[in-house]
């Protein structure tokens, strides 16, 4: 709570507050949907929830701008719904179905949409960040003022081809955005027990690039630090880091047996740092929401989620011939 009165001196509009209270809820309900239907067995193999992470990408997409590319990891699906992909899109693709983004033959870790500038889903560790270098790198031959945001975690920031990343894209002045999104574990173990500095956005200083820590639970503070960062890009300066201080409710997949940490650490950030209740606080605060009318806004999101559920299962598997198309040989 304290946090949500922190925020409550901010200036931040009514449509605003409401249009992310909308957003962040879509992406919770939707993950929640995807846990029960990986429960039912309807969705296999891989699946990582991105549940209490929702307002890193909610405030960064409120500072982009049509046609600025956003590329991620594995823990995608929030990045897919707030870039404005189709729920329904998204929801059939888990549950492998024809009506899904990659025709059911991708799941949850390989989607694109060329339409939203959503560039994947990627499932090898690090693997998405040189390539939002070469994204960023068609923008800039171009000369076409977008900007690039490439998320990885706070495991994947002790890659080696980050670094080598970060050097090829100040060397060139890359249009893009790193944004670590620091949810302080990677897989079952603590930040604490793996990386050496825990101030993330200092490590591009060897190459000169500037970076800033963001509490990634806060949508207002996320999106004054992207509307920053994207100037700076769009001001042909180069790279910017954003280490968004971020936590994830859920295990790092659906098979995650979670004793690496205390349910009491999990419940101390839902009920302290919760970023969408931080929301709902400053909505009811300003008196720009009644209770009724954010009931009827969870209904509303609800109805939308159950839709894209009911489409996925209703959408055929894809049929033997597709087994031979979407090939490079
Ligand atoms: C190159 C590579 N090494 C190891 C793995 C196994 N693996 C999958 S996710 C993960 C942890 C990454 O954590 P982090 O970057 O913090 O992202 P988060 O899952 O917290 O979003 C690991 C080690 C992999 N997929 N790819
Ligand atoms: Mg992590």
């Amino acid at each position: 709570m304290a946090a949500a009165k922190k925020q409550a001196k901010s200036n931040t509009s009514k449509e605003d507050l409401l249009a992310y209270y909308r957003e962040m809820l879509l992406i919770r309900r939707f993950e929640e949907k995807a846990g029960q239907l990986y429960g039912m067995g309807l969705i296999g193999g891989f699946c990582h929830l991105y549940i209490g992470q929702e307002a890193v990408v909610v405030g960064l997409e409120a500072a982009a701008e049509e046609g600025d590319k956003r590329i991620t990891s594995y823990r995608d699906h929030g990045h897919m719904l707030a870039s404005g992909m189709d729920p329904k899109g998204v929801m059939a693709e888990l549950t492998g179905r024809e009506g899904g983004y990659s025709k059911g033959k991708g799941g949850s870790m390989h989607m694109f949409s060329t339409e939203k500038h959503f560039y994947g889903g990627h499932g090898i560790v690090g693997a998405q960040v040189p390539i939002g270098a070469g994204l960023a790198f068609s923008d800039k031959y171009r000369e076409n003022d977008r900007v690039t945001f490439t998320y990885f975690g706070d495991g994947a920031a002790n890659q080696g081809q980050v670094y080598e990343t970060f050097n090829m894209a100040a060397l060139w002045k890359l249009p893009m955005v790193f944004v670590i999104e620091n949810n302080q574990y990677a897989m079952g173990t603590s930040s604490k027990r793996s990386t050496s500095t825990p101030d993330l956005y200092t490590r591009g200083e060897a190459f000169g690039i500037p970076g800033e820590a963001v509490d990634g639970m806060d949508v207002q503070a996320v999106k004054a630090a992207g509307e920053k960062a994207v100037a700076h890009c769009r001001d042909g300066k180069g790279p910017y880091i954003l280490e968004m201080k971020t936590y994830r409710y859920r295990g790092h997949s659906m098979s995650d047996p979670a004793k690496y940490r205390t349910r009491e650490e999990v419940q101390k950030v839902r009920d302290t740092r919760d970023p969408i209740e931080n929301v709902r606080e400053l909505l009811l605060q300003g008196k720009h929401a009644s209770e009724d009318e954010l009931k009827e806004i969870d209904k509303e999101i609800k109805g939308v989620v159950n839709a894209a559920a009911d489409f996925a299962r209703e959408s055929p598997e894809p049929s033997l011939d597709e087994l031979w198309t979407d090939i490079y040989a």
